[in-house]
């Protein structure tokens, strides 16, 4: 098992099991004589400890029973300067993944740990959706977390998702701890702010993450989807509005061809190649119009409502990219 954590490689096994106490403590948890359905129940909420050595006791962690459970996890980062709206796309997917919408691609969701992901939905999809508030700038931390994760199966096999979503400054740098987890990402999406001003400059996290990566032949084998984020700021431009309000349904590789043809062409013509490197690196990417709320906010607020759109294109993207999505004929150009 890989930690998304610390990285470290490690054996585990079910004699050594953990549980949340209310309090946030890890204790040892037996199943000694729990059969059936209690024993079921027990599991899903199990954790298991990370023997990676800790310089601190503050710094031990445990994983989800359920995240180890399945195999290697696919990890997704999330990739954009600072405000470029990787914290209110996240929130905005997780809401419509709560909403059904995986549901028309033949997948099925369930949370990898039951209280972090209600905890995720509560202080964040939440306050977007429900309350229309905005989200915080993502605080500088000392470690990453995956900000949430689920079981995502696709009528044949089980696989953990977990993403991370850090500030975007700290994407800047290669040797900050929060991202650790840039060398175990099995998938990219590289978030840029389609109302920003200064595009000829990129985006110094892309090129951060991207430097970081193994490569073969001087290309990525991770795929990536880069999502042109805010894109409601530009909806009035062709070919924007026609994508934006494209009919969501269903994966036609067709479909996300030529919205990728027009994404780059989009970004091109705005003198935006530097953002374009994800594309020239990674063997498959893929390009996408969205909006994490469907209008700029007033006042910390989305008095209106949040709309959002197409935000679960470039995940769906990605998920037929790296096999999470079987079944479907290949996407990424
Ligand atoms: N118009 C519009 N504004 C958005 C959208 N998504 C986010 N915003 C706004 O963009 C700003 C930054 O969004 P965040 O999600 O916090 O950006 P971030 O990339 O997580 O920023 P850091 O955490 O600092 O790295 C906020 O004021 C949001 O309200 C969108 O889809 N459309
Ligand atoms: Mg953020
Ligand atoms: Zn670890």
């Amino acid at each position: 098992m890989l930690c998304p954590i610390c990285l470290h490689e490690f054996d585990w096994s079910e004699d050594e099991l953990y549980e949340r106490t209310p309090a946030g403590q890890y204790q040892r948890l037996s199943l000694e004589h729990v059969t059936g359905a209690r024993r079921e129940d027990l599991l899903r909420a199990a954790h298991v400890r990370c023997p990676a050595p800790v310089a601190n006791p503050s710094l031990e962690h445990h994983l989800p029973y359920t995240y180890v459970r399945h195999g290697r996890p696919l990890v997704i980062g999330l990739v954009g300067g600072p405000e470029t709206g990787k914290t209110h796309l996240l929130a905005s997917m997780v809401g419509a993944i709560e909403q059904g919408g995986l549901r028309p691609y033949g997948l099925t969701t369930d949370a990898v740990d039951i209280e972090r992901h209600a905890e995720y939905v509560d202080t964040y999809v939440n306050r977007l959706i429900v309350e229309r508030e905005t989200l915080s700038r993502t605080a500088h931390r000392a470690t990453a977390e995956p900000a949430d994760a689920f079981l995502v199966n696709d009528g044949t096999h089980t696989t953990a998702v977990a993403f991370f979503d850090i500030a975007g400054e700290l994407l800047r740098s290669s040797t900050h701890e929060a991202t650790r987890f840039v060398p175990a990402v099995g998938g990219l999406l590289f978030v840029i702010d389609a109302a920003a001003k200064s595009a000829r400059m990129g985006d110094d996290s892309f090129r951060a993450v991207l430097d970081r990566l193994p490569k073969t032949g001087g290309r990525l084998d991770i795929p990536a989807a880069i999502a042109i984020t805010k894109s409601d700021s530009v909806r009035f431009q062709a070919p924007v509005d026609t994508w934006l309000y494209a009919d969501p349904d269903g994966l036609d590789p067709a479909a996300v061809l030529d919205e990728s043809r027009d994404a780059y062409a989009y970004l091109y013509r705005r003198g935006a190649q530097a953002w374009l490197s994800p594309y020239d690196k990674c063997r498959k990417c893929t390009l996408h119009f969205v909006s994490a709320t469907g209008a700029a906010p007033a006042e910390g607020r989305f008095p209106r409502g949040v709309r959002q759109r197409r935000v679960l294109a470039p995940l769906i993207s990605l998920f037929a990219m790296t096999g999470v999505l079987r079944g479907f004929p290949e996407v990424g150009i």
